[in-house]
């Protein structure tokens, strides 16, 4: 029987962390950083936050799904072999006893993910988000002071390294003095940064390198970091640039000196959803406004004043298999902007779902057969881009 001490252990560990020096390029070995910089992404978000709202799924294998797919699993289904991104009727010939929460309605998600930025930006003001659930955080000046507090310190945790003696904290003291890791966590040392990006099998599988960079690699014969790692570096330069090339480069041997930049408040707030097919007026009416519903809460709770409405769609198109979006945009009033700061809801979403229809009559043809895969509304800022405080 799992014990209470046991699982408790098991729920401190609610994320992982990764700390990342920012090496020269020239000397990977350097122990002398230009930054410390700690990334964090919380371990199965979605599920986690279902079994903060609901602890008895704790205890079962648990997927969250998202029309026919589960986007993620908690760690006791991935024992079973689940894997993110399954179907659902793959996840459950695998696991006949999945439970199975709904997860298209991203609020609690989207609550929770700016609850963890806070607490971060509490401890030090340099964090960046990245989607839901990854922070990037610069602790530089933080280790600095904290070397100057300690004489000597020890690595806690693993260290993932072939070569590993004490004398290496000696080495990377600002690498040892940010890892005070209690749960099973990994030091990498700079030198082995390389060989473990080498060990990667897809250029893919790196942060920074998308779909396209990814295809016009393969097109040099690059598909793996190793390859990258190896491939000269005038020859990317003649496809990608000199630049692009050098930060690719970079990437491969795990170096990326970029900054970190505080993401802040939103510039806007968005809600969408997407759809196999939806072609009729009723229809889009209705998910308009379920949508509007939806973003004016957020808008109240936001508490700055609205003030463009954008509506955005995806016509189904059997020829371009990325489908392209469109979007057409409109002020919105003062005074619904004032209703949505009073929590006046119902009528602000009336309201708001009449502008809404008149933008999507702007792209739709109204007596025309129509196809879309996706309606988007977003609320935002004015032209010159912010918000501006409510009165
Ligand atoms: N997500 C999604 N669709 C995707 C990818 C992710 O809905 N194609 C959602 C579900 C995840 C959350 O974003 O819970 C964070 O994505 P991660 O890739 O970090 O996945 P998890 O946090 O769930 O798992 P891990 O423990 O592997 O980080
Ligand atoms: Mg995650
Ligand atoms: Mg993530």
């Amino acid at each position: 029987m799992e014990s209470a001490e046991d699982d408790d252990a098991e729920w401190r560990a609610p994320c992982s962390i990764s700390l990342v020096p920012s090496l020269e390029l020239s000397n990977i070995t350097s122990s002398t950083p230009h930054k410390v910089i700690v990334h964090f992404d919380m371990d199965c978000f979605y599920a986690q936050v279902e079994m903060l709202r609901n602890p008895a799924l704790r205890h079962v294998p648990l997927g969250i799904q998202q029309k026919y797919i589960v986007v993620t699993c908690n760690y006791l289904a991935r024992e079973q072999g689940l894997t993110k991104l399954m179907s659902v009727t793959e996840a459950k010939e695998k696991c006949p006893e999945l439970v199975l929460v709904k997860g298209e309605d991203l609020t609690h998600y989207r609550e929770l993910s700016h609850k963890v930025t806070e607490l971060l930006v509490s401890y030090c003001p340099l964090v960046e988000r990245l989607g839901f659930d990854e922070n990037f955080m610069d602790i530089t000046e933080m280790v600095e002071r904290r070397l100057q507090q300690y004489e000597t310190c020890t690595f806690n945790g693993h260290v993932y390294s072939n070569n590993y003696s004490e004398d290496k904290a000696k080495m990377y003291p600002w690498l040892a003095v940010g890892t005070f890791k209690p749960n099973q966590q990994t030091t990498l040392l700079p030198e082995d940064i390389s060989s473990i990006m080498g060990s990667l099998s897809s250029v893919r599988k790196v942060q920074g390198i998308g779909h396209q960079t990814a295809k016009r690699l393969q097109g040099l014969g690059v598909s793996s970091i190793k390859d990258l790692q190896i491939f000269p570096l005038d020859n990317l330069a003649r496809e990608f640039g000199e630049s692009s090339a050098r930060r690719l480069k970079n990437i491969a041997i795990g170096s990326d000196d970029s900054a970190v930049t505080p993401t802040g408040a939103p510039q806007s707030l968005s809600d969408e959803d997407s759809f196999k097919k939806m072609s009729s007026p009723k229809e889009v009416l209705e998910k308009i406004q379920e949508l509007l519903a939806c973003l004016v809460e957020r808008m109240h709770n936001d508490g700055r004043r609205p003030q463009t409405l954008r509506l955005t769609i995806r016509r189904y198109s059997a020829s371009n298999k990325w489908y392209s979006r469109e979007s057409r945009q409109g002020p919105i009033p003062s005074h619904i902007g004032q209703k949505i700061i009073n929590g006046n809801f119902d009528n602000a979403v009336d309201q708001l779902t009449s502008l809404a229809m008149k933008l999507f009559y702007k792209m739709v043809v109204s007596n025309k057969a129509f196809h879309l895969t996706l309606i988007n509304s977003i609320s935002s800022k004015d032209p010159n881009d912010h918000f501006t405080q409510s009165g």
